[in-house]
């Protein structure tokens, strides 16, 4: 692909980038302008701060430098001990945030407040729960204990491995890869790589996987499941999207953040008639709320609530002067947000207790009083309507898309076409015929965030377009959706970008040719869709023509999503390369040898065109191999 320089391909962004400019605001492109060159050790993991006698660091350019840290830590070493940390992280924040969707629904003392009552009868069936004589609050939080049990149990492995088709929860065993608690697997990664414990890369990477495994297997598929229970599965729905989903005459609130708690609270609280009310009062129409980042994605697949952007857009949603209150709870949430809304009226509001940033108001949500909580704060914003200063400044740019794809939506579109006479409903089956008979090369899942190391949104819409006209289905989550979304890939119109078979599957389900799948934690979504689709072939998720791809990453949490994807069978293409380069023999490991092992691997590629090339033979591969 050719860099045209620009430092993104969404007009909306470019606009308000221009207005930052203009006012002299600073946005995470400047500063990323101010950090170069960044410092060329900590790119390549080989900076090491685990001990007092650090920092210490590997030179690579010539042989007179350290070759090894001062307790003799081998650039291997260091190298593995550093991606292990990151992915130890990546799976303790979707993890934590699954044990508190656990603990939500482990409070409901409300029938009414289970939204999917099915799914919760299903996924207590699975677990073994006797659900006989018991009542649906009793067995939501029989449901909700098992859950929180996942994390810190003594013995046993994490339940919803056994999800995965029999070949790899073999394969996971024979490897020492099937991880035990949540809690217990990611504080290993912490104990081994302890300044003097493990310095086998191999063995480090090895429960770095066990860690990964608990966020993909454990922690984010008990937030996608529990919170499907409480706040309902998704299923298709129009939506907007973009920074144009701000209504000038509204009250504008922004929640931004990922767990959807906090932000199906403030859609509840912001159509309480006595709110709309004082927003009227106020001189306002009425109260408007848009999603950002993975928040944005579960208010908007479960209720429809406009997408205002991704994570390069948090910044520039202020800079609209539009928006009386961003609400934020975790991850992903820039420290910036305080500077900048000190130039316009906004009030940044944090609501976790494990998110605090100096500057923001910060108002803490308690699940056991969420309605009231969500009503003082979409208040604050409300009463925040007249103090707007200057002009306001909303592009005009907003697409529509149908999004909500969960694997239950996708299961009911396929059962469209289900030959009922000869094959129940409620399977995978068409989409493996229209795989198998090459009608569909493939499926390729985009996800994660943007990066100013690429041009934002461009490479998520690139790569989609130049899959599509492969005749390769896309499926979307986290920030990659929102890219998608924007760029109209989910909307009909979409179909001018397929081959002709996607266009004709397309028709055929009626489904736009990129599927979005949730937030990052509903990454488990496909998790759980290859696991169904290998079964049904009576394979395994290494032989499918799959692959993912992150190619704007940036957050430690990808780079867990990447393991487990990669340890689950996966191909796995970065368009950012992670920091592991110091190391040949970690990066080797990672993106070649690795595939004997799992069949999975990583491949880093930041141009999207040559990224498709390389998945579409990777996917051409599989097919061979299949025999298809
Ligand atoms: Fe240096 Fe070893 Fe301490 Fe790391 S653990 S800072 S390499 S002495
Ligand atoms: S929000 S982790 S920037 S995808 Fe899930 Fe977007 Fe990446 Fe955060």
């Amino acid at each position: 692909m050719e860099n045209c320089g620009c430092i993104t391909c969404d007009a909306a962004t470019k606009e308000l980038y221009e207005k930052a400019k203009n006012e002299g605001i600073e946005t995470v492109w400047d500063r990323a302008r101010a950090m170069q060159p960044q410092c060329g050790f900590g790119e390549m993991g080989l900076c090491c701060t685990n001990c007092g006698m650090g920092p210490c660091r590997i030179v690579k350019v010539s042989k007179d430098g350290p070759q090894a840290g001062i307790c003799g830590a081998t650039e291997d070493t260091i190298v593995a001990r550093n991606f292990a940390r990151s992915v130890a992280a990546g799976a303790a924040a979707h993890s934590d945030h699954g044990r508190d969707i656990a603990l939500a629904l482990y409070h409901v003392d409300d029938k009414a407040r289970i939204k999917d009552e099915e799914k919760l009868f299903k996924l207590a069936d699975e677990w073994g729960i006797t659900v006989e004589g018991k009542d649906t609050v009793q067995v939501a939080k029989e449901v909700a204990e098992k859950a929180l049990g996942e994390f810190g149990k003594v013995f046993g492995n994490l339940l919803f491995l056994k999800r995965a088709p029999e070949k790899r929860i073999k394969l996971w065993e024979e490897t020492g890869v099937a991880s035990e608690a949540i809690d217990k697997e990611i504080v290993r990664v912490l104990h081994s790589t302890h300044m003097g414990c493990d310095a086998d890369y191999r063995n480090i990477i090895r429960q770095a996987i066990r860690a990964a495994m608990t966020d993909g297997w454990g922690g984010s598929m008990i937030g996608t499941e529990l919170s499907d229970i409480l706040f309902g599965t998704p299923m298709p729905k129009k939506v907007e999207a973009n920074l144009g989903v701000l209504k000038k005459e509204y009250v504008n609130i922004v929640v931004h953040g990922h767990e959807p708690t906090l932000s199906e609270a403030i859609v509840v609280a912001a159509r309480d008639p006595e709110l709309v009310e004082l927003a009227k009062k106020q001189g306002a129409e009425g109260i408007n709320v848009a999603g950002m980042c993975c928040t944005g994605n579960e208010i908007a697949m479960r209720h429809g609530i406009p997408m205002a952007g991704n994570f390069f857009q948090q910044e520039l949603a202020i800079m609209t002067g539009a928006v009386e209150a961003m609400i934020v709870d975790v991850q992903c949430i820039m420290p910036s947000l305080a500077t900048i809304t000190k130039c316009y009226h906004t009030k940044l509001i944090t609501t976790s207790p494990k998110a605090k940033i100096p500057g923001a108001t910060h108002i803490e949500f308690d699940e056991q009083k969420s309605f009231e909580i969500a009503k003082r704060i979409v208040k604050e914003a409300v009463m925040n309507f007249k103090n707007r200063k200057g002009e306001v400044h909303i592009p005009d740019e907003k697409s529509e898309g149908r999004i909500g794809y969960s694997l239950e939506a996708i299961i009911k579109t396929l059962d469209r076409v289900t030959n009922t006479h000869a094959h129940p409903s409620g399977t995978v089956k068409p989409l493996v015929d229209a795989i198998k008979s090459g009608v569909l090369r493939g499926a390729v899942a985009i996800v994660g965030c943007n990066n100013h190391k690429q041009p934002h949104d461009s490479c998520h819409v690139t790569l989609a377009k130049e899959l599509l006209k492969r005749d390769i289905l896309v499926v979307t989550t986290g920030c990659g959706a929102h890219a998608c979304v924007k760029a109209g890939l989910m909307s009909d119109d979409a179909r001018k970008y397929c081959g002709k078979g996607l266009a004709t599957v397309c028709e055929l389900l009626d489904i736009p040719p990129v599927l979005h799948m949730g937030s990052c934690v509903d990454i488990s979504r496909i998790l759980v869709l290859l696991s169904e689709v290998a079964k049904y072939i009576g394979g395994d998720i290494s032989d499918l023509p799959v692959a993912a791809a992150a190619p704007e990453w940036m957050s430690e949490k990808a780079q867990a999503i990447g393991l487990y994807a990669v340890a689950s069978g996966v191909y796995v293409l970065l368009g950012v390369a992670p920091a592991v380069t110091g190391s040949e023999n970690v990066a080797t490991y990672l993106t070649k040898d690795i595939e004997s092992v799992f069949g999975g691997r990583f491949e880093i590629e930041s141009d999207p065109v040559k990224a498709a090339e390389k998945i579409a033979a990777h996917i051409e591969n599989k097919r061979k191999r299949l025999g298809i």
